[in-house]
């Protein structure tokens, strides 16, 4: 019985090692290259110490070294933290304390963020690095190239074991209402069942060909993009990043491609670019979208301009896949379809938590082998997520269609989906509560063309002080956070709304903005 992803992608290797499986920047590995790398990357790490269960993080832009040491890790017995390049010195510090992290494989500008937190970090032991690095580290963190530990587990024969169904297989960081993130525990289990499911539904063969942008430090691209195609046997065209010019130039010159999968600004972007310039792409066999809410006009528009209908899904860090469109019957706009096979989902009353009728508005809840095993060291948090009978709770609200398809309808906690990526309003308030500027601060999501939403600050400047520049709170947390969870609009107010609790009405300032 197959145990673990890493071991169907083994098997694979095994059986068809010449098989091509990541074309990256016009080279291409096989299975047979990328085992011979993954099983050489697990010996060095053990080879330098590393004990199974240990934490290896990944801060990693796509690449073929991505892919390496993703499995590397695996096949070592150890743990893959993911982590977002576009993360700064506020949560690297938290994730990879948190997860007590030993290694972390990076580049220049990772290990250049990293350095400075060495003394926040007494875990982190070791860097493998995949390119020279910029930052000096201290002598008290050892830094090997990642060629050259490549090069120390070919010649090494230390032992592997294959990790087992239950073992820990990824921590993948992500946050609730609290703002702080915490580590969703996906064992090898969950990670295989969710991909038999998916590539069950979607018809995933070997002979499926997937252009792969979406970035894979998040669960789209990897446990969805990758995993399937290391599964089936398929192969997939990776690009370092998405640039809409290059992935629409690429879907009409490579007739080899039959699957897209992207959030929807990529499609977006994709449309805006095919219209701006009459590029079409070739006819491939399913584009899906999926990580934030797909509008039935992008829907429509790209139905009339590719002659696609985009299979719409849902999923979550902690659960990967939940919910698809039908790939064979009607792919409904504005909904999520049904749960994938072996998997359940359900929409529950907020306050009975008892099944509501269809066309009823609830909270969506799901069940199944596909469910992770609890957060990281947080007890508690676990607790809340679950109820007795084992479903757990999204925080995401939906109703099910009369014929059962699932829609989402908003969210019971407070999150902002920018183009994907996860904000959490709590974050980004605390950061700027820091500033001398501010006295108080609301953080909400309101719409946007590109990015489906678009983080907005509102702002009370201290009593007796000009407001201070909106660009220099936008600085201010840049240099903290994460890029992409940046205020693109400041606005400064006299005081907050709030209700007779002390609590801020959000849902006021929205109507006030909109
Ligand atoms: C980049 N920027 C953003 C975003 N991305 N701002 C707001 N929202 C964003 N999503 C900012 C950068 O910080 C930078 O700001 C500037 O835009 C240009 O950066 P660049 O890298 O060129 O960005 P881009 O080309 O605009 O990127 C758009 C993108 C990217 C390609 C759509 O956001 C992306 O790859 N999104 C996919 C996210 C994803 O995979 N999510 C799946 C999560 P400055 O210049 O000021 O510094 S998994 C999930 O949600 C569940 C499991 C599920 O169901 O899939
Ligand atoms: P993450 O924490 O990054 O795993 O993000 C998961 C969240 O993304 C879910 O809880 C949903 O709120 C959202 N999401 C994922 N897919 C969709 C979708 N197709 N439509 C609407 N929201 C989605």
């Amino acid at each position: 019985m197959t145990a673990s992803l890493l071991e169907a992608f083994l098997d694979h290797a095994r059986t068809t090692p010449e098989r091509p499986l990541l074309t990256f920047e016009r080279a291409t590995l096989t299975y047979g290259d990328l085992a011979r790398h993954v099983t050489a990357f697990a010996r060095g790490l053990r080879q330098r110490g590393l004990s199974p269960g240990a934490r290896v993080a990944l801060f990693l832009e796509n690449s073929p070294q991505f892919v390496v040491a993703y499995l590397g890790v695996q096949q070592a017995g150890c743990v893959v933290v993911l982590v977002n390049t576009a993360y700064r010195q506020v949560e690297l510090a938290h994730i990879l304390a948190d997860a007590e992290v030993h290694t972390c494989v990076t580049g220049a500008a990772g290990a250049a963020e990293l350095v400075p937190l060495r003394e926040q970090l007494p875990s982190l032991q070791a860097l493998v690095a995949v390119e020279p690095l910029t930052a000096e580290a201290p002598s008290s963190l050892p830094v090997v190239a990642f060629d050259a530990l490549l090069e120390e587990g070919a010649a090494s024969s230390v032992a592997l074991t294959l990790p087992g169904a239950e073992d820990l297989a990824v921590l993948g960081y992500t946050s609730g209402t609290t703002g702080r993130s915490k580590g969703a525990m996906l064992l090898h289990r969950n990670l295989l069942a969710n991909v038999r499911a998916v590539t069950e539904a979607w018809r995933w063969t070997s002979a499926d060909r997937l252009l792969l942008t979406l970035p894979l430090f998040h669960t789209h691209g990897l446990m969805v993009g990758l995993h399937g195609t290391l599964y089936t046997g398929g192969s997939a065209e990776l690009h370092r990043r998405f640039v809409a010019t290059d992935v629409l130039a690429t879907l009409r010159d490579d007739a080899t491609l039959t699957m897209f999968f992207g959030v929807p600004t990529m499609y977006g972007r994709l449309l805006e670019e095919a219209r701006r310039t009459g590029v079409k792409p070739g006819r491939l066999r399913l584009w899906v979208s999926g990580s934030a809410p797909l509008s039935p006009q992008l829907f429509h528009d790209i139905e009339t301009e590719f002659g696609a209908r985009i299979l719409e899904r849902y999923g979550m860090t902690e659960t990967v896949m939940n919910t698809t469109n039908p790939h064979d019957g009607e792919r409904r706009p504005g909904t999520v379809g049904f749960p994938f096979p072996g998997q359940e989902a359900r929409v529950v009353d907020v306050r009975t938590r008892q099944p509501v009728a269809a066309g009823e508005a609830g909270e969506i809840e799901v069940r199944g082998p596909h469910v992770f095993a609890g957060y990281w060291r947080r007890p508690d948090a676990t607790t809340e997520s679950f109820d007795a009978q084992g479903w757990f709770r999204t925080g995401d609200l939906g109703e099910h269609d009369a014929d059962g398809y699932l829609r989402i309808t908003g969210r019971a906690r407070e999150l902002i989906i920018s183009g994907g990526f996860n904000v959490y309003p709590r974050e980004v308030e605390e950061v700027l509560a820091t500033h001398p500027g501010v006295a108080e601060v609301a953080v909400l999501g309101l719409p946007d063309a590109d990015y489906g939403e678009q983080v907005v600050a509102v702002v009370v400047p201290p009593v007796g002080q000009p407001a201070p520049e909106a660009q220099a709170l936008v600085e201010w947390c840049r240099d903290r956070l994460a890029s992409f969870k940046k205020p693109r609009r400041v606005v400064f107010v006299d005081s907050l709304p709030r209700n007779a609790l002390g609590k801020v009405q959000k849902h006021l300032l929205r109507a006030r903005l909109r």
